[in-house]
């Protein structure tokens, strides 16, 4: 991963407003990168080579990193042989920036470029992926780490992004591509893979240091797959981050990460972990190996924080509340639903327009309203997950607040982006919205957002 970062186009550079008087110079830091969409062969396995969509000929693409406070610009381009956009899953970022083709800018299609410019204001593990047939393009391998760092230092050799991946091969090691559009994933779980790979590898050596505090930072960019996993001796994690959000510290014994998800963990010493365990199945398998190496520096400085840790809005005042009732896919109860002018039967929606999920009856898609409302409205969605399948909702532009039930029996409050909604579960998120525009919440199973499982929050 070093290689890789070092390797990036880097430069740093500082801007003054010279013409401004003196008390109103501003000077904000810009990182800039460039990122370049093509086809390109990766192999997974240091044997073979499969074809796949990578930025800068790497997966994962190749991480992106900058200080709170400072200015990111990147200059995507595009040379793919279709459109494409980029998405930087959990900043708060400016609408105009956050690269949703056909609602915050236009597709940027072969031989375009765009330059994303934004503030990065939080610190935390964030990715960024494209957002234009994402069910497609992701699952080809456009996707990669974006890390907001607290401090001055640089990412060093204590911590380690994890990049959890799940692809969809046939028997060469190619990209199944036949599969792409499955009327039966898009109605069922998704586009479930059948090859893991952490940081584009299967079953890697990862180096960490031989003892000592570290942090790891997991990032599931699958398409659809929920991961579980587990270190040997089920040495416990010391969970400190969710989604890039800073929390109190806690421990848990395994931890699952739905497509979008990040979780960041200390482990007081590295020498305690050997290996790591998918063991979302029966089947628990292993899923990388790490190696100890002797002499890294005792450079810890990315550990000892004094984290800001935000805190929930009263849900007392100013509240608006807004109910939505997921509803469709397989086995589902949606007979029939509101799509382009009409009510149609849910068989009509699904082998004409393959369109399957729908809130409150309506098949969703960017002309969707879910809630209007004014900038510091609080904004409660009680959601109901009426299906069979597991979700994982996603917001754009915000973090939100929910009581997840998914760290053990006791509820726990905390502050994502995406939450992992269980088949029938009733819960509500809530947020202030505190970012004008219009931001999409969808599912992050990339093929329930294409056939239906999206609309927008609408924020003047
Ligand atoms: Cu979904």
């Amino acid at each position: 991963m070093l290689t890789r970062r070092t390797s990036l186009k880097l430069i740093c550079s500082f801007i003054s407003i010279f013409t401004l008087p003196k008390n109103a110079i501003s000077k904000k830091s810009i990182r800039r990168y460039e990122l370049i969409a093509k086809k390109g062969q990766h192999t997974f396995d240091n044997r073979v080579m499969s074809n796949l969509s990578l930025f800068n000929k790497v997966n994962p693409g190749p991480t992106i990193s900058g200080i709170k406070g400072e200015i990111l610009e990147v200059l995507f381009k595009n040379e793919l042989d279709e459109p494409s956009s980029i998405h930087w899953h959990g900043i708060r970022n400016l609408n105009k920036m956050d690269g949703v083709p056909g609602l915050t800018q236009k597709l940027v299609y072969p031989g375009e470029s765009f330059l994303y410019k934004f503030p990065i204001n939080n610190a935390g593990t964030f990715w960024y992926h494209t957002h234009h047939k994402s069910w497609k393009q992701n699952a080809q391998g456009l996707h990669g780490v974006l890390i907001v760092k607290d401090n001055d230092s640089e990412l060093n050799e204590r911590d380690i992004i994890l990049v959890v991946d799940d692809w969809r091969l046939d028997k060469n090691n190619q990209i199944h591509s036949k599969s792409f559009g499955s009327l039966h994933d898009w109605s069922h779980g998704g586009r479930i893979g059948n090859y893991l790979t952490i940081n584009g590898k299967s079953i890697p050596n990862i180096q960490i240091p031989s003892e000592g505090k570290i942090r790891l930072r997991f990032v599931n960019t699958a398409n659809a797959r929920i991961m579980k996993l587990q270190f040997n001796n089920q040495i416990p994690f010391r969970i400190i981050s969710i989604d890039g959000e800073y929390c109190i510290p806690f421990e848990s014994d395994n931890i699952t990460l739905a497509p979008g998800q990040r979780i960041d963990v200390i482990l007081e010493n590295a020498k305690d972990i050997q290996n790591l365990f998918e063991i979302s199945s029966n089947d628990d398998f292993e899923v990388l190996k790490f190696k100890h190496k002797n002499n890294i520096s005792n450079n810890i400085d990315v550990l000892n924080y004094n984290k800001v840790i935000n805190s929930p809005p009263s849900l007392e005042e100013n509240v608006k509340t807004f109910n939505i009732k997921m509803e469709g896919g397989a086995m589902g109860s949606l007979d029939k639903a509101f799509f382009d002018g009409k009510v149609q039967s849910f068989r009509d929606l699904a082998i004409n327009e393959k369109k399957l999920w729908a809130f409150n009856g309506k098949i969703g898609d960017y002309k969707l309203n879910i809630a209007d409302v004014k900038i510091n409205d609080v904004v409660n969605l009680k959601i109901w997950n009426n299906t069979r399948w597991h979700h994982a909702m996603h917001l754009h532009g915000h973090h939100f607040w929910v009581y997840s039930k998914e760290f053990g029996k006791d509820l726990r409050l905390v502050s994502r982006d995406t939450y992992l909604m269980k088949p029938r579960e009733k819960n509500e998120i809530f947020f202030v919205a505190k970012n004008p525009g219009k931001w999409l919440f969808h599912c992050h199973m990339m093929s329930h957002n294409a056939s239906g499982m999206v609309g927008i929050i609408n924020i003047v």
